[in-house]
């Protein structure tokens, strides 16, 4: 018995552990990160029949990592609040140690996988190897033990420690490949939007309604502070998209390499100049949820947040029109012209369809107002030369 725990502890110290936390690293990286590659119509059609992670599964594990929702106070004066409802919730970082609540199928069950398999497993192994070392130490120092074991073979104990660590490892890779591929899985897109990063601010893009484009900067400390938004998340322009509905996402740069992301999604993607990456999510709570520019892009890479507002159809078709875009296959109501306004930040471009020609961006521009009151505020030339269009 002394000699199969002596064993054993050796086997755990140096074989187990190692491997067991490859299979994490091998694992987790890869099912965290949706990827580029745009799926084929085939899968797609596999996707729709095979749903994601069950939602009574995965939402027991992730009705307690936040927990919070944020007060009617912290978003009363909402930019969107003059054509737009208060948000009733919002997705950010909360000051906890946990992911944020997520709001997409996907997101859930990558929470589930996280929370549920990954985390416990972790830690179960990391106990374990960490007493079992503590056992030998003490167990077997030379004070205690002077005269070594000369034990070289146990045939059952092998067999356990190599399909102990086989077992963890396929517990891990069954959910985590079907996690990848319901990521590279998208149902049919209810919506495009192409956004493109620039130096240091978020370009939106809508081919399907107009090819309207709206530019995002971030809301300067007096402005957030003034709007109830938080500080170096909250932006003059958000991308508005409809609840349900899939939205495929084009992730393009048009100078440098940043990352659009928005962890509530559990989306992130790389925005690389000259190439179009592809992800999607479907929000299925009404709401506002920020983000970050994940890549470092340079002097103001922390200044470049993401705003994604969560919307229903109707009030999505009216912010359409605002924009001066039209909803695919029904006429834009000419009334809302009259009764909707741009966000506040941008009143004078409010009503003024979006010229369509890429040279003409400049009137889509922000106000300088609308900027941060910083010293790198981007000018207009410079908007309107990396206009997305442009680069097509
Ligand atoms: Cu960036």
């Amino acid at each position: 018995m002394k000699t199969l725990l002596k064993l054993l502890a050796v086997a755990a110290a140096f074989g187990m552990a190692p491997a067991a936390v490859a299979a994490q690293t091998a694992t987790t990286p890869a099912a965290a990160q949706p990827t580029a590659a745009p799926p084929s119509d085939a899968i797609s059609a596999r996707s729709q029949a095979s749903p994601a992670q069950p939602e009574e599964v995965s939402d027991p594990a992730i009705a307690n990592i936040t927990g919070e929702e944020p007060s009617d106070a912290t978003v009363a004066k909402s930019t969107m609040a003059s054509q737009l409802p208060t948000p009733t919730y919002i997705g950010q970082p909360n000051g906890t140690m946990n992911i944020q609540d997520q709001v997409t199928p996907i997101g859930r069950e990558a929470a589930w996988f996280h929370n549920v398999l990954l985390l416990p497993i972790i830690t179960i192994i990391s106990i374990f190897v960490l007493l079992l070392m503590i056992y030998v130490v003490v167990r077997f120092r030379r004070g205690a033990h002077p005269v070594p074991s000369r034990t070289t073979h146990n045939t059952a104990l092998e067999v356990i420690w190599t399909l102990v660590p086989v077992l963890i490892l396929v517990a891990i890779a069954i959910p985590s490949i079907q996690l990848l591929a319901n990521q590279y899985s998208p149902p049919k897109a209810d919506l495009t939007v192409k956004v493109t990063g620039n130096q240091w601010y978020w370009t939106y893009t809508y081919p399907d309604n107009g090819d309207f484009e709206i530019v995002s900067n971030m809301l300067s400390d007096a402005d957030a502070k003034q709007r109830g938004e938080p500080r170096l998340l909250g932006v003059d322009e958000r991308m508005v998209v409809p609840v349900g509905a899939t939205v495929k996402v084009i992730v393009t740069a048009s100078d440098v390499i940043h990352s659009w992301g928005v962890p509530a999604f559990w989306v992130k993607l790389d925005a690389v100049p000259g190439r179009l990456n592809e992800t999607w999510f479907k929000a299925e709570k009404p709401g506002l949820y920020y983000g970050q520019c994940f890549e470092l892009c340079g002097a103001r890479h922390a200044y470049m947040p993401i705003a994604v507002e969560v919307v229903s159809q109707d009030q999505f078709a009216a912010w359409v029109a605002s924009k001066g875009g039209t909803m695919p296959g029904a006429v834009a109501p000419t009334s809302v012209e009259a009764t909707v306004n741009s966000p506040i930040t941008n009143p004078g471009a409010a009503g003024s369809p979006v010229p369509t020609a890429g040279g003409a961006a400049t009137e889509t521009s922000p106000e300088p107002t609308n900027i941060s009151a910083g010293t790198a505020t981007p000018p207009v030339s410079s908007q309107a030369a990396t206009d997305s269009r442009g680069n097509q």
